[in-house]
């Protein structure tokens, strides 16, 4: 008899970034979550704001990209996605590829879609996050009642 599987359904927080949103990407980036076999637990356009931002990219404060990601950050909407299957939060980040979207290979979002038009920071249009601490950390900030 063989034993019981078990499935561990993670979730993960995905932002559309403002490059994204702006070039209308948000639906092919749904699309190929969804093609994956993930379900969309949330979906929200949002505003971002620098509290939720300085609390989001805590670990690159003082870095030189810092400022102006937060600036970038803050250049428009944002599309805010609680995405939920079985690995999702390694799947996510190898749908994403590469932070840089140069290097990014094909095939992956910022392989196929990302541009380096940002001279300060990589405007790489997806985040994902990249454990299960910073998934449900990061959901808590940008759902809060969820
Ligand atoms: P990730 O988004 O691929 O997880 P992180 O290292 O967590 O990458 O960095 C967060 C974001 O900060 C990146 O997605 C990118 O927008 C920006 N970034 C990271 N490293 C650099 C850099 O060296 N130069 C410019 N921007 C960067």
């Amino acid at each position: 008899m063989t034993e019981p599987t078990t499935v561990t359904v993670e979730r993960t927080l995905v932002l559309v970034k403002p490059d994204g949103v702006r070039r209308g990407l948000s639906g092919e980036i749904l699309r190929r979550i969804e093609a994956k076999g993930y379900t969309l637990a949330a979906v929200e356009l949002q505003h971002a704001t620098t509290e939720v931002l300085a609390q989001h990219y805590a670990e690159h404060e003082g870095k030189p990209f810092y400022a102006p990601l937060v600036e970038f950050m803050l250049s428009g909407p944002v599309l805010a996605v609680v995405a939920e299957g079985q690995g999702v939060i390694a799947g996510f980040r190898s749908l994403a590829g590469a932070t840089d979207p140069t290097a990014a290979a094909p095939g992956t979002i910022r392989g196929d879609l990302g541009r380096d038009w940002g001279l300060k920071v990589q405007q790489n249009l997806v985040h994902g996050s990249d454990s299960t601490e910073s998934a449900e950390r990061e959901i808590g900030l940008w759902f809060p009642n969820l």
